[in-house]
């Protein structure tokens, strides 16, 4: 499992000589057995994200490593480093000597309370990514398959799209939870709403299979949020805030069960599906920078293969969630 993966640790500091501390941090991974260090990044400064107001703005870096130990073992490691550096865990995103995150082992996908792999939040934080681009921008995310420089280029495209959805639309309490969500996100964000019901078509077409009018349906929605449609909105750095999102109508739709074999001659004779024209639609669309899913059901599609970031609020309270979203959007520009 662990032989012959490449692991990127990120380093973050923002307090004491930070760029002598990162420098000596790398000097004391490269010595470290069981761990070869092949490339370091340039040092970044960045503005602190989450934790107490007026931090102090943090240096980061990234380094690409072959560990041959597993990773529990070199997250130890990172945390026996990061204490010899004198931090001290006590306030959750406060200032800090010395912060060593594993960001991705492999294509390790692990959810203990000691480890999360790939690191929960690397998606959403520019001042994580920009580094890991420069040491390994092929690097894939197991999750989306997207590579580190597709995540980055995701969250440098403008305008930003953040999608707000029930991972079970079928659950009103959900749903429910869901346009507070997305109401407080507009407000807290001063961003420009998109609702599903203003982009949804009156005359659409009427396939006979609720797989196919699902798909259609997808399809009419898409087309109504061409991504070129955004490139002279005039929004600029402002937040599109979505209540839908497309990549979730599909896998609904496709779950579908109509009788009919998607994958018989109609696939080789006829090459126009609702299926294949609701993809290329999505294709075209604006997509999320990143897409919120709530309720039971969000960890599992974020774990199972969905193409976008997806972030799943540790809160349960709409006000709670919000700041959480927020956090996240505020992330992706630090
Ligand atoms: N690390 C955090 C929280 N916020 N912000 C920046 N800019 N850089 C960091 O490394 C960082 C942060 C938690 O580890
Ligand atoms: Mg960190
Ligand atoms: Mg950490």
């Amino acid at each position: 499992m662990s032989e012959g993966s490449l692991a990127i640790i990120g380093l973050g500091s923002n307090q004491g000589d930070r760029e002598a501390i990162l420098d000596e941090a790398v000097e004391v991974l490269k010595a470290a057995p069981h761990i070869h260090v092949w490339t370091v990044s340039n040092l970044y400064e960045t503005f602190p994200v989450g934790g107490p107001p007026d931090q102090e703005p943090f240096l980061n870096a990234a380094l690409l490593a072959e560990p041959t130990i597993d990773p529990l073992s070199l997250l130890e490691r990172l945390h026996l480093i990061e204490e010899k550096f004198g931090r001290v865990r006590d306030e959750r995103w406060g200032a800090r000597t010395l912060d060593l995150d594993l960001l991705l082992y492999g294509q390790e996908i692990r959810r203990t309370p000691q480890l999360t792999l790939p690191h929960p939040r690397l998606p959403f934080r520019r001042f994580a990514l920009l580094p890991a681009v420069e040491v390994a921008p092929w690097s894939l995310d197991p999750l989306t398959n997207m590579t580190v420089n597709e995540l980055l280029a995701s969250i440098d495209r403008r305008p930003s799209l953040v999608a707000v959805a029930a991972a079970n639309p079928d659950d009103p309490a959900t749903v429910e939870l869901a346009a507070e969500v997305h109401a407080g996100v507009v407000e807290a964000l001063g961003a420009e709403p998109l609702l599903r019901r203003d982009l949804q078509s009156a005359g659409a077409a009427h396939p006979a299979s609720p797989r196919d009018r699902a798909f259609a349906e997808v399809q009419a929605t898409a087309r109504r949020t061409p991504e070129s449609k955004w490139l002279n909105s005039g929004l600029g750095d402002r937040w599109l805030a979505a209540d839908f999102a497309l990549d979730l109508d599909l896998r609904r739709a496709a779950a579908i069960e109509d009788g009919v074999s998607h994958e018989g001659w109609k696939e080789v004779w006829n090459l126009f599906t609702y299926e294949r024209a609701a993809r290329a639609a999505v294709d075209h669309a604006l997509a999320p920078t990143f897409v919120v899913l709530l309720g039971q059901g969000a960890a599992a599609i974020r774990d199972g293969g969905f193409p976008r970031p997806v972030y799943v609020p540790e809160a349960t309270v709409p006000a709670e969630i919000v700041v959480e979203v927020v956090v996240t959007c505020h992330a992706t520009r630090a």
